[in-house]
Order: C-alpha cells, then structure tokens, then sequence
C-alpha cells in the first residue's frame, strides 16, 4: 500500500445525552476522522482525544496539530504492508497515543480492505459475538441515574458502570444495590481518589463489585497496588496503563487485577494486542473501553473486543445510545442479550456514511507527499 495521501475531517455531533465523569461534562463530541489514501483505496480511523486534555493531556486541536505537523509526513510516501509497520514509523514522536492510533487503526483498516478479510480476523479475533455493557455518567440527580439503569437493563446490557467521584460514590452505589442486588456493577473515578480515602474506597467492598476502575492518579501503578492489597474488590486500570510494558508492571506490582484496553490510549491495535497478551499471559482478563466514539472508533472498538482474552463485557455499546445518526451503515446494534454480532465482510464490516459525514464536517485538511 502506498499512502499517497492523508486527510484530516472534524466532524461535531451532539451526543444524545451529556456524559459526565469525575473531570466535567461534555454535550458535543468534536470528532477528529482519519482518512489513508493508498492505491484506491481508504483506510479509516478515528483520534479519540477529549475536547480538553483532561482524560489525558491529548485534546483534538493538539492531535490535529501534531498529525498535520509530524505524524503525516512520516507516513507519506511510505510503502507499507500491513498496519503492523506503522508503529515504527512513527516511533520518534514522543507520546500522543491517540493521534498515532487513529493513523495505525486507518492503515489496518486499509490492510483488511485491501486482503479482502474482516478487520476483527485480521487482529487475531475469535469471537462471533461480544458481550456488552454501558458506562453510564453522572446524573443530575440519583433519580435520574436509576432511572438511566432500568433502561439500560431493561434493553438487555450485561454490565452497568457508574462513574463516581467524592460525593456522588456510597450513597449511589447503595441505592442501585437496594434495588438491583444481583447485577454485574462496576464504578470507575478516573483518578477521583487520593490515598486518604483508602478506608473510604474499602467500604466499597460492601457492594460486591466487579471493579473499581482507576481509583488514584493516572499514571499509578504503586499505590493502585497498596490499596489492592487493602480491598477485596478487584481494581481495574485504565489510565495508567498505555503500553505493553505498563501492563507487564502493574501485574507484577499486582497493582489491579482487570485491564480495560482503549486502543486510543495504547497508541493503536498493535500495542492493544500486546497488552492484550501480557494480560492473558498473567491470567488477567481484559475488556475494550470506549472514549464516546463515533461508528468509526465505535466499530473498531467491535473487531478489537473478538480477541480470545477479552472475556469481561466492554463498554462497546449501541451507536443510538450516543448518536441520533451514526455516520456507518449498519449503526452498531445490540441485541436484546446485550451482544454485538461478528459480521464475516471484509474490511471495518461498517461502510461509512459520506453523505453524513460531509454534513457534519466542520474543517478538514489534505495533506500530501511533498
Ligand atoms: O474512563 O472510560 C472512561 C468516556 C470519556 C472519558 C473516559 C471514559 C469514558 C467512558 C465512556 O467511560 C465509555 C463509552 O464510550 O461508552
Ligand atoms: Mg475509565
């Protein structure tokens, strides 16, 4: 594959719902797309950064910069095989995982295209179906939240989580057990903790949860494993892990005992199947998490959850949960067992909706060999 050319689109869509975590509230996902030109062909791929850089200190008109500035140029020109290359390529960038990814995942998806293989067996997936859960923001009130749950449940999702934070924690979680004692829960603070509120986060243990996702700062692998050793809950991380070797760290340290794998914050598929396998090779299931992606991120979140050690129900939900529209055709749809279908077409299995997607589009850029 020759990549000839590399376009960058901004699309804004409201989301459905305002999602809020322990860091603030977002109405409007500004999406940053992707486009690989190869011989014909076009590889997508979505840069899941924040509006602001408070998940992680990537935001979308610094990814812009730096695709448009570094990461494109070292790309251009270039005649690759497969997405397994790019990594290298672009390895003297220092971080900026998801301005890489986006970059990588469009050239495995140009790869599946131009193999004429589904996108998931190309990464090495088994599944045919995957488990789904949600992760569910901070509401205006507890109310509200129940209410958010029974829909949720209702539809069929195998898992909720609660994002919690000092003040919005024991009292939520207390009154989803009262009313739904059995359910697979789980609750994640992105860092909302400090190591004084280690007794606190043990009366945790009280609501039977399936993780405590990120607790303590985001890039913590040593405390995370002192206050592990203090819980019976399992710890779960998902900040602080951004590389294979991170993950093979936190397991020795036992710092968690569950990965959640955005394959944004890894850099790419590469890395997200690298720390995939340290986990299996720890014992240490894995599930996919999500950063409000559009069907782009969204159906790549799919194909990256059909690998074998991804055994825990992901946050890889509904495009309608989301989005009025989608911009892929088929939307990601669940089933009322709360599980995506595997379809066997090649490529992403999802076209993309020009027609939506010129729509939407606020800028875009063109870059090219020069
Ligand atoms: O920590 O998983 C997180 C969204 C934005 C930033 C961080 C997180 C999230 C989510 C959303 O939980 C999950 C989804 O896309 O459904
Ligand atoms: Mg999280």
């Amino acid at each position: 594959m020759n990549i000839e050319a590399i376009t960058l689109r901004e699309l804004k869509m409201p989301l459905v719902h305002f999602f809020e975590t322990s860091f603030g509230r977002t109405y409007t996902r500004r999406v940053l797309l992707v486009t690989l030109h190869c011989d014909g062909l076009e590889g997508w791929g979505e840069c899941v950064a924040g509006e602001a850089p408070y998940y992680s200190e990537e935001y979308i008109d610094g990814a812009w910069d730096v695709i448009v500035r570094h990461l494109a140029p070292m790309l251009l020109g270039k005649r690759i095989s497969s997405g397994r290359e790019v990594p290298a390529l672009l390895a003297r960038v220092h971080e900026h995982p998801m301005a890489k990814a986006a970059l990588e995942n469009a050239a495995w998806d140009a790869e599946a295209q131009a193999k004429g293989l589904p996108l998931w067996k190309l990464l090495g997936g088994t599944r045919r179906e995957i488990a789904c859960g949600v992760s569910i923001g901070i509401q205006n009130s507890h109310e509200e939240l129940l209410q958010k749950i029974e829909t949720e449940l209702a539809t069929g999702y195998q898992r909720i989580k609660v994002k919690v934070k000092p003040g919005w924690d024991v009292e939520v979680l207390e009154k989803i057990r009262a009313r739904w004692p059995e359910i697979l829960l789980s609750c994640d603070a992105n860092s909302a903790y400090a190591l004084a509120d280690e007794e606190h986060l043990k009366s945790f243990d009280r609501f039977k949860l399936l993780m405590i996702e990120q607790p303590l700062w985001s890039d913590d692998f040593y405390f995370h494993a002192r206050l592990q050793k203090q819980l019976q809950t399992a710890l779960c991380l998902d900040e602080a892990i951004r590389t294979a070797r991170d993950a093979e760290a936190a397991l020795e340290l036992a710092s968690c005992r569950i990965i959640n794998i955005k394959v944004g914050r890894v850099s790419g598929f590469s890395e997200a199947i690298a720390v995939h396998d340290v986990a299996q090779r720890f014992g240490i299931p894995v599930w996919c998490g999500g950063m409000l992606e559009s069907g782009i991120g969204r159906s790549h979140n799919v194909a990256l959850s059909t690998l074998p050690n991804f055994t825990l129900p992901g946050d890889v939900s509904a495009s309608k949960r989301y989005w009025k529209q989608d911009i892929i055709e088929p939307e990601v749809e669940v089933s009322r067992r709360g599980t995506i279908a595997i379809t066997d077409k090649p490529g992403r299995g999802y076209e993309v909706r020009m027609d939506l997607i010129q729509e939407l589009t606020v800028r875009d850029e063109t870059v090219r060999d020069s």
